[in-house]
């Protein structure tokens, strides 16, 4: 029985959501869309298995087919990041983050991550997280927002004054790329390991535009697989090399903090990491960027205050006060257009996180549809006219017209590869 026959109220808000899906432009830079391998995957027999444990060491019988499920996402993801050991369980990047702090750290113990209004994420040490009651989070910033530099003379400071055990390198709102470097130089004069958060730009890692910190000399790298990695919703866990970590880290996530792994979803995962090891995927994340970049140029044009001054990567973060819109206001004024952004804070903000002074929008959903850059440019454009003519009327059919005609010459695709 289909799903609509049996559960009509169910099916119909899922109707409901792919319309609004296909009707809308996506620019929530941490969105993608997966395949339709990837969607099949995660809706698979899998989801009815318990299998606690790892491949050849599990709890419960019935094991064959999900140790070589979980054995093959294990090798793909080692494969596409470079890495010795992976664990493919966590269920998103929290968890994924919070196994590697109980897996290496001790309560109390000092981390040194990236300030939230910098950039940096919920995870690395916000007051609002558990995390945060447990270690003791010290935190690093941008030297200068107008250029996104990070200002590594005050991580080296930091790091000094306060030897933390773990220096980590990530972000959510952070449209440069750090110098993984100069982080692992830093971390061997205090004795600290590094881990580096690459959620949002995993899949530019993947398809070798960004560096991997793995390959810098990173010990762990931590990722969602759902971002410009265009996977499931999911965690990942990668160590570069040292087994010690490994097994510590394979015992935070199971039994330390999850239960059974989602089978369904490491399937799901072991699929979208073979379609990011494709030479496709490195053309979708060199036009990924492309498209970013138009969108600067567009912005540039017309004196949008960029933090950072711009993007290296999939996103870019405006401060949009100059329009005397809030970021929530604009979030609400593309919304109801058809455009799809998020209100977020930016360094130095006067105003707080439910209504901050910026909006972040980035490109790998519009990308995966196939938009072109000068595509990209025009979504900058209308963007920067609603922003300009907070409420005109006219303003908003034109660009809702627009939107819709952009949205119908670019269905979600099916496939990538
Ligand atoms: N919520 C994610 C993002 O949008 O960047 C981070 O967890």
């Amino acid at each position: 029985m289909s799903l609509n026959q049996q559960d009509r109220e169910i099916g119909t808000v899922i109707s409901a959501e792919e319309k609004r899906q296909q009707e809308h432009l996506e620019l929530i830079p941490s969105e993608n869309y997966v395949s339709q391998a990837v969607k099949e995957a995660n809706a698979s027999v899998f989801t009815n298995k318990y299998s606690e444990g790892y491949p050849g060491k599990r709890y419960y019988g019935g094991q064959e087919h999900t140790d070589v499920l979980e054995t093959i996402a294990m090798e793909r993801a080692c494969r596409l990041f470079n890495a010795q050991f992976a664990n493919v369980q966590p269920h998103s990047g929290a968890p994924a983050n919070l196994a590697v702090y109980h897996a290496l750290l001790k309560q109390g113990d000092t981390i040194l991550a990236m300030d939230l209004s910098h950039g940096g994420h919920l995870t690395h040490g916000s007051p609002v997280t558990i995390a945060a009651q447990e270690f003791n989070f010290v935190h690093y910033k941008m030297k200068d927002s107008a250029t996104g530099e990070l200002d590594y003379e005050e991580l080296r400071m930091l790091a000094h004054e306060h030897k933390p055990n773990l220096i980590i390198a990530g972000f959510s709102a952070y449209t440069r790329e750090p110098d993984y470097k100069k982080f692992v130089e830093i971390a061997k004069e205090v004795g600290a390991i590094t881990m580096a958060d690459m959620a949002h730009v995993a899949g530019l890692i993947a398809g070798g535009v960004h560096a991997n910190p793995l390959e810098r000399g990173f010990d762990i790298m931590t990722t969602t697989t759902h971002k410009t990695l265009r996977g499931p919703r999911g965690g990942l866990i990668l160590i570069a090399e040292n087994e010690t970590y490994a097994k510590k880290i394979n015992a935070a996530v199971f039994p330390g903090l999850q239960g059974g792994p989602h089978m369904h979803t490491i399937a799901a995962k072991a699929v979208a990491f073979k379609e990011a090891l494709s030479s496709h995927f490195k053309e979708y994340v060199r036009a990924v960027l492309q498209n970013a970049k138009a969108m600067e140029e567009v912005f540039k044009t017309h004196n949008v205050t960029m933090i950072g001054g711009g993007t290296s990567n999939h996103m870019l973060l405006l401060d949009i006060s100059s329009f005397g819109v809030s970021g929530k206001e604009a979030q609400q004024l593309l919304e109801s257009v058809g455009i799809i952004v998020n209100m977020n804070i930016i360094a130095g903000d006067t105003r707080k996180p439910s209504d901050p002074s910026g909006i972040r929008l980035g490109t790998p959903a519009l990308t995966t549809r196939g938009f072109s850059k000068s595509d990209c440019a025009e979504v900058a454009e209308l963007i920067v006219d609603i922003l300009k003519h907070p409420h005109d009327p006219l303003i908003e059919e034109k660009v809702r017209v627009r939107v819709s005609e952009l949205s119908t010459k670019y269905p979600i695709p099916e496939t990538f590869v």
